[in-house]
């Protein structure tokens, strides 16, 4: 196996043994001979496209598949096996249905690919298409199209939450796969591919407005909320992931059954939002970010759901009382496909539960750009008579390799007349700091998940078109720490919108060339993370 498309990769080089994340060598080769038949697929969508034709399930499936091969989704060979053949499945059939039209489908190795009959012969062809070795292609692009195809796994990912709660469009799945098949494009240099790993950034900001949409849209705008971190005494259900349409199904479901849930990780913020804090029996937030589960969910009392990454190899102690659901999945963990939240209802109930309340402190959540636009009047107003002399905005993943508490150090250390801004569950290394106030405005706004980086960049251009500048001349930084391919995209996005000055840790990927670096050092003065005293300086003077 080879695989380097997160953070925490091996030797900050390349997995090729066994994945850091524990993915096994035998899911790896599945996982890129699925990629690899999703180019191909997405070669005959864009013929299909010329033609004319539309394909609902083929745009739903593309984002399922490439979504389910971020890192920390599914763990389970079987998935993919299915995956596999339903790709086939769905591209022969769409080219039937190109030809009938009268278009054209161009013959390629991976657009007429028949996986093997079963799985073993499934992940020998998997083998052989895997990434490059570099001696076989140029560095620069090969890069390139690696960076691509994590920044389309990132807004597929994003265009996926969005479908599940109604909203979709079309030019976002004709992006996905124009993308996907560039990579197969040996005649695309390194221009054009910078070109379209800066446009993935472009649709990646249409998927997440429509994502934004759509939790808005379902759930209403959030509102700043207090969140106790303690529990309160009685049978206890924990969910985990970004997916409020679960969240929302769980409660709905556990409702009158005497079970309270908590939200772990990135379902922290989803406490703000009023059709899913109306429940009376959803009480807090238990935990931290996902790189502590093993730990955390070992002694949670009650049943866990994992609604979307990361899920880590469950420990034996907490196997029976995890459930996975979607996309997520791990071998030999309950999964529930139909929503039907039953078992792991049931699994609450028959688990002992929290025997008393247990007293804890709160957090605050709910800055959405809703929530943020509506004091705007206030914000302006405290940076023209100087009490806010800086906004950080300290966002992005968690993870478990050292270097980290650069984050939790970084933001003791920011000034006291300074805001900052998060988002996402790097969050986790300082969110219950009581960083205080100016003027009435929390010094710490939680923005939302990972998920809701769209909210930021709408609270930035806000705050731009108020002091008639452009987001580079606010008194703003961006300081980021990413770990799967989400950030990717929105690293891109923020490239994209001309963002510049951005500080990346804590390591920088592995899959950027020397060269590619060059260009991205050059054009967006991007910069690895050095130490919070150094940074701080350079950045307040
Ligand atoms: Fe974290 Fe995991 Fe939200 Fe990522 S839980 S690391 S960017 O998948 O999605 O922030
Ligand atoms: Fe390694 Fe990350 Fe790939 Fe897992 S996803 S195999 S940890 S590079």
């Amino acid at each position: 196996m080879f695989c380097f498309q997160c953070e925490q990769t091996a030797k900050g080089q390349g997995c090729t043994k066994i994945g850091v994340c524990g993915k096994q060598p035998d899911t790896a080769a599945l996982q890129d001979l699925l990629i690899h038949m999703v180019k191909g697929l997405s070669q005959v969508a864009k013929a299909a496209n010329k033609a004319g034709i539309k394909d609902a399930e083929v745009n739903r499936f593309t984002c399922e598949a490439i979504f389910s091969t971020l890192t920390n989704v599914d763990f389970d060979p079987e998935r993919f096996v299915t995956l596999i053949l339903q790709c086939a499945r769905l591209r022969d059939r769409l080219k039937d249905k190109v030809v009938a039209a009268g278009g054209t489908v161009v013959a390629s190795a991976a657009a007429d690919l028949t996986p093997a009959a079963d799985r073993q012969g499934m992940v020998a062809q998997g083998e052989q298409v895997g990434i490059p070795e570099t001696d076989d292609l140029d560095a620069d692009i090969r890069s390139l199209r690696e960076l691509l195809i994590y920044g389309i796994k990132g807004l597929a990912a994003y265009a996926d939450h969005a479908r599940i709660l109604g909203q979709e469009d079309d030019s976002v799945y004709q992006f996905i796969y124009e993308g996907m098949a560039a990579t197969l494009n040996d005649s695309l240099g390194v221009n054009d591919l910078v070109g379209l790993a800066l446009k993935c950034g472009e649709v990646n900001l249409r998927a997440m407005a429509l994502l934004d949409a759509g939790n808005t849209g379902t759930y209403g705008h959030p509102v700043p909320t207090q969140v106790p971190l303690g529990s309160k005494k009685g049978k206890a259900l924990l969910v985990s992931g970004h997916d409020l349409k679960d969240l929302a199904m769980i409660l709905q479901q556990t409702q009158g059954k005497g079970i309270h849930v908590y939200t772990h990780g990135e379902m922290l913020p989803t406490h703000g939002y009023p059709e899913l804090k109306k429940y009376d029996h959803f009480f807090g937030h238990y935990g931290t970010a996902w790189q502590n589960q093993a730990k955390e969910f070992e002694d949670f009392p009650g049943a866990i759901v994992m609604t979307t990454n990361c899920i880590q190899k469950p420990k034996e102690s907490y196997q029976d009382n995890i459930f996975t659901t979607g996309l997520v999945g791990w071998p030999g963990v309950n999964h529930i496909a139909d929503k039907d939240f039953t078992p792991a209802i049931e699994k609450a109930l028959a688990m002992p539960g929290y025997p008393a309340d247990v007293p804890g402190k709160t957090v605050m959540v709910g800055f959405g750009h809703n929530a943020v636009m509506g004091v705007a009047g206030q914000v302006i107003e405290a940076v023209k008579n100087k009490a806010i002399r800086h906004f950080f905005l300290v966002g992005g993943c968690d993870g478990a390799k050292p270097g980290r508490n650069y984050y939790s150090e970084l933001v003791e250390k920011i000034p006291g007349d300074c805001v900052v801004l998060t988002l996402a569950c790097g969050k986790f290394r300082f969110f219950d700091k009581d960083l205080g106030d100016i003027g009435g405005i929390p010094r710490l706004l939680d923005v939302g998940q990972c998920n809701d980086a769209y909210s930021a960049v709408k609270i930035a251009t806000a705050l731009a078109d108020a002091f008639e500048c452009g987001v580079n001349d606010l008194p703003l930084s961006m300081i980021l720490s990413w770990y799967e391919q989400k950030a990717c995209v929105i690293l891109l996005s923020l490239l994209h919108l001309g963002i510049k000055n951005i500080r990346l840790g804590p390591s920088l990927p592995a899959f950027i060339s020397p060269n590619v670096l060059n260009v991205l050092v050059d054009n967006f003065n991007i910069m690895p993370i050095s130490s919070p005293d150094e940074d701080l300086k350079a950045i307040l003077g």
